[in-house]
């Protein structure tokens, strides 16, 4: 599958930023094209100069808002930042125009934090944008605060509460990623950013490229391609990775006809599942999804049917809910890898969650400001005055 990938705001750019560097690996590593081209936008000219992967020109780092902002973002304020891409948004569909290899792009995926101001803002009016100009799949990816910045900053919410409903009416599917899912102790801030990047984006490499292979020794009996993806993709949707060891194991396992070994190589793709289940971007309830899909990578020896059958049973027995869909691999040696999405999600404690926090914050912001009586309107009342940022 071939992405076409655009950052917003910092957050977003630099995720951008590693899908970049993960697409150079791609045609380093493996001669594959995953992406047709990485843009970055933003309102801060020192975030934009901060990446490394992503084209230095202006048509892939774009600047919008300059006027406005002297090229410092917008503090925070989501509304300026939607208010700006509407305004310069033709300097990004200009980029993507200008994309060499649009017509092979299986889809289009924005990135940006929903807590910040620039990106938040502009990923939903940009995703409006470019919905009404392509007729392709226009997929968000949206990056959830860490603890700390939602106990200190009540304005925090709010981007988030707007950036998500926006999102939602706008996209075709939401990425959620939480930042505090993949906090580890003890290692500054700054070194975690870039691992957490890595390891948001890091689910895709295998599951990209799958579709894209064009050697017999790769191809999986069941492949995952392009139309499995965006057939699963809808809604609120979360991403998974685990991998597990083979080395240590007699290989080929499919030669070998103990039964140990057969067991071993089970026993080592359904720990892989749970793992990926375990270490979703953002913790939700399997049971919630309506469509899901995995991707078993290893090496060719460990990939039978049975593995495949195992795995989907497992998978299965978590989403029960859920159409899904698989494939495998055969690829690299020395571990089996799981990629799973979990897709249209019905519910989302996490999501209500912001939705009411949002409504409680204008309902005091309005409060103070005396009018409505406020406490007494339910949820889906109070969710129409959550507004949207296009
Ligand atoms: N995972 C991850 N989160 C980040 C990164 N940079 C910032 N964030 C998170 O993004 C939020 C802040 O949003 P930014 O993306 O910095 O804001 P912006 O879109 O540049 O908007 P303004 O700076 O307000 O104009 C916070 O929740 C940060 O924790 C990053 O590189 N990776
Ligand atoms: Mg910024």
């Amino acid at each position: 599958m071939k992405l076409l990938v655009i950052g917003c705001g910092q957050c977003g750019g630099r995720i951008a930023d590693e899908f970049a560097r993960l697409g150079k690996v791609a045609h380093t590593q493996r001669g594959l094209n995953i992406l047709t081209n990485v843009i970055a936008v933003n309102t801060d000219v020192a975030d934009l100069s901060g990446l490394v992967n992503v084209k230095s020109d202006f048509r892939h780092r774009i600047l919008i808002g300059a006027k406005k902002t002297g090229g410092h973002g917008v503090g925070k304020l989501n509304e300026v930042g939607a208010d700006i891409a509407n305004e310069d948004g033709d300097k990004v569909i200009d980029s993507i125009r200008g994309t060499d290899k649009f017509a092979e792009t299986d889809a289009i995926l924005l990135i940006a934090s929903a807590a910040g101001g620039t990106g938040s803002g502009a990923i939903s009016v940009l995703t409006h944008l470019i919905k009404e100009r392509y007729d392709k799949p226009v997929y968000n990816m949206v990056v959830l605060p860490f603890q700390y910045e939602e106990l200190t900053e009540g304005r925090s919410i709010y981007n988030v509460g707007t950036c998500l409903k926006s999102t939602y009416l706008a996209a075709d599917a939401i990425f959620l990623v939480d930042n505090q899912r993949f906090i580890k102790k003890n290692v500054s801030l700054k070194n975690n950013l870039s691992k957490i990047n890595y390891m948001v984006v890091r689910p895709f490499y295998n599951l990209l490229c799958a579709g894209e292979e064009t050697q017999p020794k790769y191809i999986g009996s069941k492949v995952l391609d392009a139309g499995d993806i965006i057939q699963t993709l809808s809604g609120w949707t979360v991403i998974g990775y685990g991998k597990e060891d083979l080395s240590g194991f007699r290989m080929p396992f499919s030669k070998s006809t103990d039964f140990r070994d057969k067991d071993a190589q089970n026993e080592q793709g359904t720990k892989a599942m749970t793992e990926a289940l375990g270490d979703l971007s953002l913790k939700c309830n399997p049971n919630n999804a309506r469509r899901a899909l995995y991707l078993a990578t290893g090496p060719h020896e460990a990939m039978s049917m049975d593995v495949i059958k195992e795995l989907s049973g497992a998978l299965k027995g978590m989403a029960t809910e859920a159409i899904i869909r698989s494939g495998d691999y055969p690829r690299g040696k020395g571990m089996i890898d799981i990629t799973v999405i979990l897709s249209e999600l019905v519910n989302s404690k996490r999501v209500v969650d912001y939705f009411a926090r949002t409504i409680e914050y204008i309902a005091n912001s309005k409060k103070r400001q005396g009018g409505i009586d406020w406490d007494h309107r339910g949820i889906e009342e109070s969710f129409k005055d959550i507004p949207s940022l296009f």
